[in-house]
């Protein structure tokens, strides 16, 4: 089954062979399918605890090339009231962006390769000392039906890309990038009609997992702590606006 413009809002059947027509396809369905492969595996040795608050656990590890700070990033957490395509929706669309976003100056679609996949321009906010970083990336919405029974995997991939109309201008350095969220949705005691099922029934899991270089040399300390503090803050600001957008809508499966 090809994932066409009425496969957007439905799971597909997870099938890779998909004859997909825009120069990235492959690109997108190789990084995808990464994500899918590591999403599960287990924290192990060489990751630090950075952060706990609630059910949000932020880790990361220490990894440097050339002397630049390429630490990866992975955060689960688990939010009761919404799906995960509900908390796809708003991180993929461009729409509701700059009202959760604290760490961009704009926000802009350069291209759109098909209805799930797009291009952003982005010009991030200027972090002192280092210069002022911009970022060109395809953004990748997709749903995966598992089995019958189980709710689908909804997923978003941010990975970089130049294109044209985004030539990187001194002064500003691009951000390489290789972005990932992945949601299942849990149904807790479930009735057994689904038209029964309440916001307090569902919750999300969520796995953030984040590879991003920064294109040029940035003072390391300062890199992870502006890090340390941003991703935690940027996670409960997006889900918190997530909540707050869903409560009174019905719930988008
Ligand atoms: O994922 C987040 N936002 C996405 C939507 O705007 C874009 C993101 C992305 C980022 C860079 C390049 C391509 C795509 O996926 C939320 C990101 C939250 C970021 C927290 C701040 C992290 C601080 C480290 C920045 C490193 C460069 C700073 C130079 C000093």
């Amino acid at each position: 089954k090809i994932n066409d413009a009425a496969v957007v809002s439905t799971p597909n059947d997870g099938n890779t062979s998909v004859n997909r027509k825009h120069r990235l396809a492959y690109d997108v369905e190789r990084v995808v399918q990464e994500h899918l492969t590591y999403v599960r595996e287990e924290i192990s040795d060489g990751w630090d605890l950075i952060h706990q608050e609630g059910e949000m656990k932020v880790y990361r590890r220490e990894v440097e090339e050339n002397g630049i700070v390429v630490d990866p990033l992975k955060i689960f957490h688990s939010i009761k009231g919404v799906t995960g395509h509900e908390i796809c929706h708003y991180f993929w669309d461009y729409r509701y962006r700059m009202e959760w976003e604290t760490t961009l100056d704009s926000t802009k679609i350069i291209e759109v390769l098909e209805p799930d996949t797009v291009i952003f321009f982005q010009m991030h906010k200027r972090v002192w000392p280092a210069a002022q970083r911009d970022s060109c990336f395809w953004s990748h919405i997709r749903c995966i039906s598992n089995s019958e029974e189980d709710q689908p995997t909804w997923l978003v991939v941010n990975y970089t890309t130049p294109h044209h109309l985004a030539p990187i201008k001194s002064p500003h350095v691009r951000l390489v990038a290789n972005v990932a969220l992945i949601c299942e949705t849990i149904i807790n005691e479930p009735p057994l009609n689904i038209q029964d099922i309440k916001r307090e029934n569902i919750e999300c899991k969520l796995t953030y997992v984040a590879f991003v270089n920064p294109g040029g040399w940035v003072p390391s300390a300062a890199l992870r702590s502006v890090a340390k503090r941003e991703y935690p803050r940027f996670l409960k600001r997006f889900t918190s606006y997530v909540l707050e957008q869903t409560r009174d809508k019905p719930i988008l499966f």
